[in-house]
């Protein structure tokens, strides 16, 4: 119980250090000072059997290029902005804070120990112009675990100049420990509405209305549901790859289930919308959970504000005015199914 620490490797000329929290329970998070990577979330399931609920490289050398950004925190801007000069790194798109971004950087950290419950604090400035962005952002990312088997991630940013600033974090999860890829999970989301996409999965401004589509998990649905899709904003993505505005400010936003194992994960945020991301892009090549990876490995549940609304009017603004206080905060609580559990939100 508590917090250990050991230096595992070098990327860059710098030391990676692996931050281990652990809870009386057994429920525990270890995760890199690089890119304030989640390498291991380690949950029980009906049987009482520790298993890790998120994607890991097994090859630690995978991390420091991250292609898929497993576990690691996004930023200065999760999701896809038209550049207009920001750096390209995925085709004529900003993604995910450029190929410089928070995944791919080191932060300091600072370490509480408790009880019940164990918190860490990785925090890094970026530097004015750092992949394009104007202005000094002083940036922090908590995670803190507590014994009931809830992880919460905490973002506080400042800024010197108005800049934009919308961080997520990309774990993957496979409830069962990626015995078997997620298809037979079930996700329910409170959202009536998703972002349209264009052919390059950029946010074309326009909202469409969940209700009588394969976009309607205000029930729940499997997501072999939305890989099987005729619906072409999902047959083109292979299932979701799509932000789904929140209709709730608070409350669980949304409810992810595995029948196999009985785990159940419950997120509440108070961003304003979730990247639902199937994995429909993850190519085999790497080793991960001790398996060979497969697309539809694990589902990410990002939690941010609108993708591309640094460039869309018609978006909540993400920009943060200088010398105003960013604070976002998102709790995934893992539990175990109760029999009479629909998982209806
Ligand atoms: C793919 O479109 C998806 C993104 O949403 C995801 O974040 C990335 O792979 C890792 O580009």
């Amino acid at each position: 119980m508590g917090i250990t620490r050991k230096t595992i490797g070098r990327f860059k000329g710098k030391s990676v250090v692996a931050y281990t929290l652990t809870c009386p329970s057994g429920f525990s998070l270890t995760a890199l000072n690089y890119g304030c990577i989640v390498t291991e979330l380690l949950a029980a399931d009906s049987t009482g059997e520790f298993s890790n609920v998120v994607l890991a490289f097994d090859r630690l050398e995978d991390y420091e290029s991250n292609p898929f950004y497993l576990g690691a925190v996004i930023g200065r801007i999760a999701g896809r902005t038209r550049a207009e000069g920001l750096p390209l790194n995925e085709g004529a798109n900003h993604l995910h804070g450029g190929a410089a971004g928070f995944h791919s950087q080191f932060f300091e950290t600072a370490m509480v120990e408790g009880e019940r419950e164990q918190e860490i604090t990785f925090r890094r400035i970026s530097e004015a112009g750092e992949e394009g962005y104007p202005g000094t952002l002083d940036v922090a990312v908590t995670y803190t675990i507590r014994d009931e088997g809830v992880w919460s991630i905490t973002y506080e940013a400042m800024s010197d100049t108005d800049t934009p600033f919308n961080p997520t974090n990309h774990s993957y999860f496979n409830l069962n420990g990626y015995k078997t890829s997620i298809l037979g999970h079930r996700l329910t989301v409170a959202s009536d509405q998703v972002l349209q996409l264009d052919q390059d999965s950029m946010p074309t401004g326009g909202t469409l209305s969940v209700a009588g589509s394969d976009f309607d998990l205000r029930k729940g649905a499997t997501l072999a549901k939305a890989k099987e899709s005729t619906d072409p904003q999902l047959s083109r993505t292979g299932g979701f790859d799509h932000p789904f505005i929140l209709s709730r400010k608070e409350g669980v936003a949304a409810v992810l289930q595995d029948e196999i194992c009985g785990r159940v994960l419950e997120m509440t945020t108070d961003a304003k919308a979730v990247v639902v991301y199937m994995g429909s892009g993850l190519e085999e090549g790497y080793q991960v959970n001790g398996k060979q990876l497969h697309p539809y490995a694990g589902v990410c549940l990002e939690a941010q504000g609108y993708p591309n609304a640094y460039r869309e009017p018609r978006f909540p603004s993400i920009v943060l005015k200088a010398g105003e206080t960013f604070k976002q905060q998102t709790s995934y609580t893992f539990s175990l199914a109760k029999p009479t559990d629909g998982g209806t939100l």
